[in-house]
């Protein structure tokens, strides 16, 4: 059967996840309401984590499809995946039109030389404007050099969520079928003969894990046959050579994998029994067979601790607690979780390399929803030294907010040492691009959520390490700590809600040392939570509850890391995210201030 290679890329949001899900499901491959978007964390924030592999069958050939995700953050990994297709269903949201992911990901499609196929989606929305956006796209494959054959491509309108795609706007298509006919009329065939018979060569792009069948490669035999069971080398890109064994071969159906006995070139597969197989390593047969050009993996950019629990709370609503577990769930993520670096060196903590804060808040998050408790300490940015100068790592930030906001984010991201790259109007909104080191936006996103009242929308991404810009200053709120343990009372509460912002309400449980808040006068304060009206003999403390608070600032794990000081840590349980300071005791603070 012949074989097609794509994958869907897009901004966030833009629909890919949809599209891959109606091509599932009218291939007969999938049931409606099955969704490619079945990690847990997955479905409850509706955005793709992990690229996930597929395929479909449509007039007698095989079209394996990679969705891919379209958060920044995992930018990197979209890369790695573009290297194993030979084409992509570039979807632009109709109304939004390119976003900055849109031209990220094309950028590294066109330097493939791979010719897009455009798909404007979600034309059903009153504020599409198929038309303008197309053109926009054009204009975006002109700026980023395509070539003549590239610029050529063909575009397509669709309603991905309904699974309808046209050929032209007015076409009154009620499926997929004109997307799937473009598909094989423009994508080059992958399953070749000449292909077929050289020797074996296999390049993991990317890897996934399984309880009884350990590390997996997922990879794209570019020529020769594979059987279950035989012996294979292993070619890194320095050339150095390891045998190894399949244990089992899979290609991918729908929304599962399948077992199969044999493949061949063109195909994309999944091979079990080689457990330090690695990203961009070559799966050969022979010893003197070349391997493929290496796939570079981005550098971490970020780094905190991760460390046991020492809160007074600690092990009350955790099942996995202890040193051992961490470092146990911590190598297994190793395992799958390609940007990640973790070193276990130290004796009282990890220390985690990642590529983002959510690239971090992710794997944190997973490791509470299955019960780990631990805590965090303040990410940092990684810093770099080459020939002897200091190097940080920078992001692109583009920013859209209404108009009269623009002069806010512009001072603030100035005075974080940003450089201000664009400013255009769009709509009644402006649109600015900034470069800015990463350490100047650590902290930032909260403050532009405040500053924009929740209206801006601010997207970034990695762009590379850059020279250091020394000191940046940042304007820093206080925090607000207990001094007690106990529950928290309402009349005490309203007092202290005048200060600053808290982030727990009444009726909850603190210890001493605990963060509740945080303090507008920039200093940290010592309060007390607890304490209750004196009680005449008449009034019972039940009179607490009638006390109208304003709601708390609940912190979630990426506003922790975002505000938290450098002398605190971010407790995390599977029911609680709560912020302290390293010393708890006040005393203990004034000692270990005077020692630096
Ligand atoms: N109105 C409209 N909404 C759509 C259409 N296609 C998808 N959506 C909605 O857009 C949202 C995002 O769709 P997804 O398919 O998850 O987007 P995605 O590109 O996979 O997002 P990430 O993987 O997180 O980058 C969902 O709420 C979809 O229901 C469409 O054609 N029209
Ligand atoms: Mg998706």
């Amino acid at each position: 059967m012949e074989i097609r290679n794509i994958a869907i890329i897009a901004h966030v949001d833009h629909g890919k996840t949809a599209l891959t899900d109606a091509l599932m499901q009218q291939t007969g491959m999938s049931e409606a309401g099955d969704s490619m978007d079945s990690d847990t964390l997955e479905k409850e924030r509706g955005i793709t984590i992990y690229s996930k592999n597929t395929s479909v069958y449509y007039k007698d050939t095989k079209i394996n499809i990679v969705d891919t995700p379209g958060h920044a953050d995992f930018g990197s990994e979209v890369e790695r995946v573009l290297r194993s297709i030979d084409s992509v269903l570039l979807v632009v949201d109709a109304q939004e039109g390119p976003m900055p992911q849109t031209k990220f990901v094309l950028k590294k499609s066109l330097e493939l030389g791979l010719k897009p196929i455009v798909v404007l989606n979600k034309i059903d929305k009153e504020a599409a404007r198929p038309n303008i956006v197309e053109e926009l796209v054009f204009e975006l494959f002109f700026d980023l050099g395509a070539s003549d054959e590239q610029l050529d491509f063909t575009t397509l309108y669709a309603i991905a969520r309904d699974g309808i795609a046209k050929n032209e706007l007015e076409d009154d298509s009620q499926n997929l079928t004109p997307l799937l006919d473009t598909i094989l009329e423009e994508v080059g065939v992958a399953s070749n003969k000449e292909a077929q018979d050289k020797p074996l060569r296999i390049q993991a792009f990317n890897l996934a894990y399984d309880n009884f069948l350990g590390r997996l490669a997922i990879g794209r035999i570019y020529e020769g046959k594979i059987k279950d069971a035989s012996q294979i080398i292993i070619k890194d890109a320095e050339g150095q050579t390891r045998k190894g064994k399949i244990t089992k071969l899979f290609t991918f159906e729908g929304l599962n994998r399948k077992e199969v006995e044999f493949a061949q070139a063109g195909d994309i597969i999944m091979v079990a029994g080689l457990p330090d197989i690695f990203i961009g390593e070559t799966i050969c047969e022979n010893e003197d067979q070349e391997a493929l050009p290496a796939i570079s993996i981005d550098e971490p950019t970020i780094s905190l601790n991760l460390l046991v629990n020492s809160s007074p709370f600690s092990g009350k609503d955790g099942k996995f607690v202890t040193n051992s577990k961490l470092k146990e769930r911590l190598e297994k993520e190793l395992e799958v979780n390609v940007g990640l670096k973790i070193n276990f060196t130290a004796i009282d903590h990890y220390k985690i390399y990642g590529r983002g804060e959510m690239h971090i808040a992710i794997l944190l998050e997973n490791m509470r929803r299955e019960g780990y408790e631990m805590q965090i300490s303040q990410p940092h940015v990684i810093i770099k030294e080459k020939d002897g100068k200091k190097l940080e790592p920078f992001e692109e930030v583009t920013i859209t907010v209404p108009a009269e906001m623009s002069g806010t984010v512009i001072q603030k991201l100035s005075t974080r040492k940003g450089n201000m790259v664009s400013m255009s109007p769009e709509h009644n909104n402006t649109k600015i691009i900034f470069e800015i080191p990463t350490r100047g936006l650590l902290g930032y996103r909260n403050e532009f959520v405040v500053d924009t009242r929740g209206e801006g929308i601010i997207y970034t991404r990695v762009i590379g390490f850059k020279p250091y810009v020394g000191e940046i200053e940042k304007t820093t709120v206080g925090s607000m700590i207990s001094m007690a343990t106990g529950k928290t009372l309402g009349f005490s509460l309203f007092n202290l809600q005048t200060r600053g912002n808290l982030y727990i309400g009444a009726n909850t449980e603190v210890y001493e040392g605990m963060v509740i808040g945080d303090a507008a006068k920039g200093n940290d304060l010592i309060v007390n939570p607890i304490k209750g009206k004196q009680l005449s003999n008449m009034r019972s403390s039940g009179a607490d509850e009638a006390i109208n608070l304003t709601p708390p600032r609940e912190l979630t794990l990426e506003t922790g890391m975002s505000i938290m000081h450098g002398d605190e840590y971010l407790e995390i349980t599977p029911h609680n995210i709560r912020l302290r300071k390293q010393y708890l005791n006040e005393n203990d603070r004034i000692k270990a201030g005077r020692k630096k």
